[in-house]
């Protein structure tokens, strides 16, 4: 069906007349990029993803480049910042997605010691969240900060390591005390940081906090692919331009679906500019 925004039969047959003239015979088969983007994907554990996600099996103008996912392993993974995460969470309605590091999925001690390095302009935390230290191939310290203390072989040599919430750094003297090789952030929430202040936190709490990942709010043009998909479009990206496209069953625009979009093509016919005509706008 090419009209079914349109209930009423009378519209129907008098759109139907009218588009012999204004609709150009692409309408009814629909654009290449816009039939790509039909529907919605599965990825690993994860059914009914969409915009702005896309992966291997989906034609990469229907997602924001950003937010590919690699789905052969048991959950899916997402590269940031050349970076692996698993993707353990994703709620499209409050646009959050819930993510742990791969090196760090229950496990302390990573071949490589990196910092979490997330791209602002895509990603925020949540503003009740915090940063993790790991501090890496410590010299030995004693007393009570030794609670916070965990294994770890560093370049062959086993030396000792530290983990420390904000509320610990501040309360401690631990940075005078702690001589380290390598410190690094990962982000963690509130409930987890008060588990990992407490003097009874051990290293199992330490793995099962990175076990559980943290989360990440994401922008994406959400707010322009809303309007697309209002429009009757379906929402991409054009890799030309690197920006946001609503794809419709005539053509791409840029925004959404109609008919005098500045930028592309010159004004071709679709269901505003009819609807219009016909005085029958149904928004
Ligand atoms: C997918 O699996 C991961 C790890 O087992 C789990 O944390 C996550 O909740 C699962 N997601 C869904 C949507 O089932
Ligand atoms: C997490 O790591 C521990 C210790 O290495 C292991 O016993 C456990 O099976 C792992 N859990 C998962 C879900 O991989
Ligand atoms: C952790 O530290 C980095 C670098 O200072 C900062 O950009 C980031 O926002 C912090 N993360 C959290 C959860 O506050
Ligand atoms: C381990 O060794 C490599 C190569 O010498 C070095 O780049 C890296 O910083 C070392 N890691 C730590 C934690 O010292
Ligand atoms: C730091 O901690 C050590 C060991 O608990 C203690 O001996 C020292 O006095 C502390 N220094 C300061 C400045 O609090
Ligand atoms: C890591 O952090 C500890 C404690 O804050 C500090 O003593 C050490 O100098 C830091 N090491 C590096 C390489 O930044
Ligand atoms: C906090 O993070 C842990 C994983 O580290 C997760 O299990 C828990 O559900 C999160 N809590 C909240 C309130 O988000
Ligand atoms: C991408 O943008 C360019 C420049 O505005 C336009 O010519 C082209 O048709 C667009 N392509 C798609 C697929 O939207
Ligand atoms: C089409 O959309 C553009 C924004 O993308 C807007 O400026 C223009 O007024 C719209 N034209 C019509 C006919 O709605
Ligand atoms: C995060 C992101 O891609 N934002 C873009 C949303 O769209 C506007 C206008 O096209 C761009 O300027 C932003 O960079």
């Amino acid at each position: 069906m090419c009209f079914n925004s349109f209930s009423s039969s009378t519209v129907f047959l008098a759109m139907f007349i009218i588009s012999i003239y204004y609709i150009p015979t692409s309408f009814c088969q629909g654009d290449a990029q816009y039939v790509a983007c039909a529907g919605r994907f599965r990825c690993a554990n994860f059914s009914n993803l969409e915009y702005p996600f896309w992966s291997g099996g989906r034609a990469p103008h229907c997602g924001h480049p950003a937010f590919k996912l690699d789905c052969q392993g048991d959950v899916p993974l997402l590269t940031l910042r050349s970076r692996p995460y698993r993707v353990l969470g994703i709620d499209t309605r409050s646009l959050l997605i819930t993510v742990a590091r791969q090196d760090l999925w229950n496990n302390t001690c990573p071949r490589l010691i990196f910092n979490t390095d997330l791209d602002y302009r895509l990603f925020r935390h949540p503003s009740s969240d915090q940063n993790l230290t790991l501090s890496y191939g410590c010299a030995k310290v004693s007393g009570q900060l030794s609670i916070y203390q965990f294994e770890c072989t560093v370049n062959e040599t086993s030396s000792d390591s530290y983990f420390y919430t904000q509320l610990v750094l501040l309360e401690t003297n631990i940075s005078t005390q702690v001589n380290c090789r390598k410190n690094i952030s990962v982000p963690i929430n509130r409930t987890s940081a008060q588990l990992l202040t407490a003097t009874t936190s051990s290293e199992h709490d330490l793995r099962e906090v990175l076990k559980g990942g943290f989360g990440l709010t994401w922008e994406a043009n959400d707010t322009n692919c809303n309007l697309c998909a209002q429009s009757g479009g379906r929402c991409g990206y054009n890799s030309s331009t690197s920006s946001f496209a609503c794809f419709c069953s005539d053509r791409p625009y840029q925004y959404f679906c109609n008919a005098t979009d500045s930028g592309f093509g010159n004004g071709k016919s679709s269901k505003l500019q009819i609807s219009k005509i016909l005085g029958t706008e149904s928004h």
